[in-house]
């Protein structure tokens, strides 16, 4: 799904800044019509952020169900005769728009974006009322799951299987933007082969609309210089002397894709930013363009006070500063895809990306011990995880699919966090989104991330995958406090999943940890502890060549819903949740730097 960008015939307007808002508690506004008129009440709102973040009262925190968002938004005059589009970035988790009194829109799912043709409904000059309802709940057929527990008091509470506070709300820009009727609806570009110095690149390129033309693109170079052009919707471009995509040097092309009309005109223009870069997995090593690569870095969160989810770009720099002090070449979106700013920044900055769906929580035991939800409950069944929560998964898989595959920092993709993977129905649930996976985008691999109890001898699906990322706490939910035991068990499973000839990627492993306790012999929570532990599992990681990448929880401390084991939420950080350096922040920029 291509982004609204300014072109030379396409123009987009922003519809960020002050909303108004309404809580919907006893849920009347779709039965009362709120679209149709002024939101009751005098509350604002900004967009993007979490409306569960900003407003500081435990009954809008603590929302369940529906939130209304409204604005009048001017239509610019010089529109006329074009297309005109809605596009929402991300409204958690699921949202029907109004323009006027027409919906003209509904999605599932909080991370992804959706869009609506509102030409009809829009008269270049003219103002409308946008209107949006987004709802907050998780329901067994939602990704994530969750579901909804009625109180005795009638209150409704949200249980849900993850360890992130359920922020919700519009957490990405809206959009309203224009494009000629006939107009690029879709393009993808891939890189085919690196052949000497030359680098091959295929694309695809959709149209709508139904003027007759023709489709011609050039590559252009960072510098905008023409390198190579081709007519066609699809074909295959050599660039000589190509310049490649590469950790910590991210060289961008891009396909200018010009839509020509019958008399030879320009009808559409839609430049698209590539880089060429080859990824491949061969034996235990993960290849970038040939060449062994070992990932250090993060799990991250979107996750910041007062903002809670909601895209904020000072954050967004901020935190790729942060990984560029400490010496961090990758992260994995965890638990869901982020703003898409995050991949066209990295995209330039070479930072390599593991891109992952919001499938987390498929995982009823885990939800049920550590996250103090509801009690113990089997996790793949037609009343929990089934197969209406599989479709939506598909849908999110897709989606996904179709809004990053063009961005040369996603070297793979993540199609679940912790699911039950020793249970032999997690076989059928994950076989079939494996195989989608892969049919919308053999270039990468796939992977879906193992959960602590998921050992090799009991787990069921990771032979479905090419590389092995693998969450462990060991010296943490296990062998609490000993590091000496921990260290050993660690590398004899490390071990064994070595044998299964795949690379392995530790994608979770640290320790809470609060800052400024400190602990002479290094007890847990202390800062001294998370940088043992940390030390410890790196001199596993050294010792065993499958190992080729570590991605520690968590980049930054962060929010989560209220509990016996969470102080103030997460404090898993090598930052605070302001982004100050605990000692551990020190000792990973030290080992990381060397690496180089
Ligand atoms: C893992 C999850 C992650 C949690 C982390 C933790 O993947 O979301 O925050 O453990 O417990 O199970 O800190």
């Amino acid at each position: 799904m291509l982004r609204p960008q300014d072109a030379a015939t396409r123009e987009r307007k922003s519809l960020d800044g002050l909303w108004r808002f309404a809580l919907d508690p006893e849920g009347r506004g779709r039965s009362e019509r709120w679209w149709a008129a002024g939101l009751p009440g005098d509350a604002e709102l900004p967009v993007p952020a979490s409306f569960n973040a900003v407003l500081p009262a435990r009954e809008a925190h603590d929302h369940v169900g529906d939130v209304w968002y409204q604005r009048v938004v001017r239509v610019p005059r010089g529109w006329d005769g074009e297309r005109v589009v809605l596009r929402v970035d991300a409204a958690t988790h699921r949202a029907v728009v109004w323009v006027d009194q027409t919906q003209v829109a509904e999605h599932e799912g909080g991370y992804t974006p959706f869009e609506a043709d509102v030409t009809d409904h829009v008269r270049a000059g003219d103002e409308v009322r946008v209107t949006v309802v987004v709802n907050t709940e998780l329901h067994w057929d939602s990704i994530p799951p969750g579901f909804v527990q009625q109180l005795e008091d009638g209150r409704l509470l949200q249980q849900y299987f993850h360890d992130f506070f359920n922020y919700a709300g519009l957490h990405r820009s809206v959009w309203l933007y224009a494009t000629p009727r006939t107009y690029v609806s879709d393009v993808t570009v891939t890189t085919t082969g690196i052949d000497g110095d030359a680098g091959t690149v295929g694309y695809r390129v959709e149209v709508a609309g139904d003027g007759g033309h023709r489709v011609r693109v050039v590559v252009r170079d960072a510098a905008g210089a023409e390198v190579a052009r081709a007519d066609g919707s699809e074909g295959t471009v050599r660039i000589e002397g190509v310049q490649l995509w590469q950790p910590g040097a991210g060289y961008l092309y891009t396909l200018e894709v010009t839509v020509v009309g019958d008399g030879g005109e320009v009808v559409d223009v839609y430049p698209q930013p590539f880089g060429v870069r080859t990824v491949a997995v061969d034996g235990h090593r993960f290849l970038i363009n040939g060449e062994p690569f070992y990932f250090t870095g993060f799990g991250k969160h979107e996750d910041f006070p007062v903002h809670g989810r909601g895209f904020d770009p000072a954050v967004m720099v901020h935190d790729f500063e942060l990984l560029r002090w400490i010496g961090a070449n990758s992260f994995r979106t965890s638990h869901y895809p982020y703003d898409e700013a995050y991949l066209d920044y990295a995209d330039r900055h070479g930072v390599v990306v593991i891109d992952e769906t919001a499938a987390v929580g498929l995982n009823l035991d885990t939800g049920a011990g550590i996250l103090n939800a509801a009690g113990p409950m089997e996790t793949y069944s037609e009343a929990t995880i089934g197969a209406r929560t599989q479709e939506t998964h598909r849908q999110a898989i897709r989606e996904l699919i179709a809004r990053d595959k063009n961005h040369p920092c996603v070297v793979m993709w993540s199609i679940a966090n912790e699911p039950d993977t020793i249970p032999e129905a997690a076989r059928a649930y994950f076989e079939p989104l494996a195989a989608e996976t892969r049919r919308l985008d053999p270039t990468r691999p796939v992977a879906c991330v193992n959960f602590m109890t998921a050992i090799p001898e009991l787990d069921v699906v990771q032979d479905l995958f090419d590389v092995l990322l693998i969450n462990r706490y060991y010296g943490w939910y296990a062998n609490t406090g000993d590091l000496v035991a921990a260290e050993r068990v660690l590398e004899t499973e490390l071990r064994e999943w070595a044998e299964r000839g795949k690379p392995i990627v530790v994608t979770e492993y640290g320790a809470d940890t609060q800052a400024g306790l400190h602990s002479l012999i290094g007890d847990p929570w202390s800062e001294e502890f998370q940088v043992e532990l940390l030390a410890m599992y790196h001199r596993v990681f050294d010792r065993i060549d499958a190992v080729v990448g570590e991605q520690i929880w968590n980049f930054a401390d962060f929010a989560t819903r209220a509990g016996i084991s969470r102080v103030d939420g997460n404090k898993k950080g090598v930052f605070t949740r302001d982004r100050r350096p605990k000692a551990s922040a020190h000792a990973l920029r030290h080992r990381w730097h060397k690496k180089g």
